[in-house]
């Protein structure tokens, strides 16, 4: 019998990348995000057995819980969640950031993760199945303008960790997986559509793909039950660290 997997944030980037993925692979898929126009060619790629479609705003608590209500008999039996819906938004140092930019991260990244996992946790529990969260670096490694965004990522690692150690004994296994620089929509949101500067950020840098990541959450969905991948950190060739800085005078 097939399995499925609920991915949010499935309209761009890793999470479309990861539809295509799971569905290609036989999994049922349930595809989530806010523009409906960009999930509808899901079905018509693969079927409305094979993928089912909920648009909506993930931090409106209600329009989530609905979405899970109405899943169809025939997808929901979750068996991996795959927390993916998530953005940065803005690239100024704290004392000069957007509140509701801040806000707005914390409400996606962290808030309706948090009660996606709650809502869809029984079910996993009851069908030995897995959560993927996806986090970033950015959790790890503090760089400037990054703030409330890797502050929010290093939630994402934590809370997967402590998912981990609560559900000991379960079977439910669960993963953080932290990218470094992949070409998506991410810099395009970042930058409120800054079409430039995200050609700068990736041009002629060789970062990852959406296909790249893709198939590192098929990976550690697809690993023997006995098998739990704590966290995966993961970069392109051409990025790695810098030092730390130093104000004189
Ligand atoms: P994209 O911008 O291409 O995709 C982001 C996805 O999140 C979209 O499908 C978007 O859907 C969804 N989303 C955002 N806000 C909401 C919301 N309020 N409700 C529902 N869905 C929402 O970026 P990526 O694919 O790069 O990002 C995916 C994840 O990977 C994010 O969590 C990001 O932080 C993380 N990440 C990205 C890295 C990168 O370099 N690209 C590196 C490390 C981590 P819609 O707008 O249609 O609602
Ligand atoms: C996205 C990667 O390095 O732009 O999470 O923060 S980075």
């Amino acid at each position: 019998m097939s399995k499925t997997a609920l991915i949010t944030g499935a309209t761009s980037g890793f999470g479309a990348a990861a539809v295509r993925r799971f569905a290609a692979a036989g999994w049922k898929v349930i595809a989530t995000g806010r523009r409906a126009e960009r999930l509808a060619p899901f079905v018509d790629e693969f079927g409305s057995e094979a993928v089912h479609t909920a648009a909506f705003d993930i931090r409106d608590g209600d329009a989530l819980n609905a979405a899970i209500d109405a899943l169809p008999a025939d997808f929901a039996g979750i068996d991996l969640l795959v927390n993916n819906a998530g953005l940065a938004l803005g690239t100024a140092p704290a004392q000069q950031a957007d509140l509701a930019q801040w806000q707005q991260m914390i409400d996606t990244n962290i808030t309706a993760l948090v009660t996606l996992t709650r809502r869809v946790l029984p079910t996993l529990i009851a069908r030995k199945g897995a959560v993927i969260n996806i986090s970033s670096v950015a959790a790890t490694y503090p760089y400037t303008g990054g703030n409330v965004y890797g502050g929010t990522k290093a939630f994402v690692k934590q809370f997967s960790l402590g998912l981990r150690s609560d559900l000991h004994g379960t079977g439910v296994r669960v993963t953080s997986i932290e990218p470094g620089m992949a070409q998506t929509e991410f810099t395009l949101v970042r930058t409120g559509g800054n079409q430039a500067a995200s050609d700068a950020l990736y041009g002629d840098a060789h970062p990852m793909t959406s296909e790249d990541i893709a198939e590192q959450i098929f990976y550690v969905a697809t690993l023997p039950a006995h098998l739990n991948i704590n966290r995966l950190e993961i970069m392109p060739v051409t990025q790695s660290f810098a030092g730390f800085q130093v104000a004189r005078g």
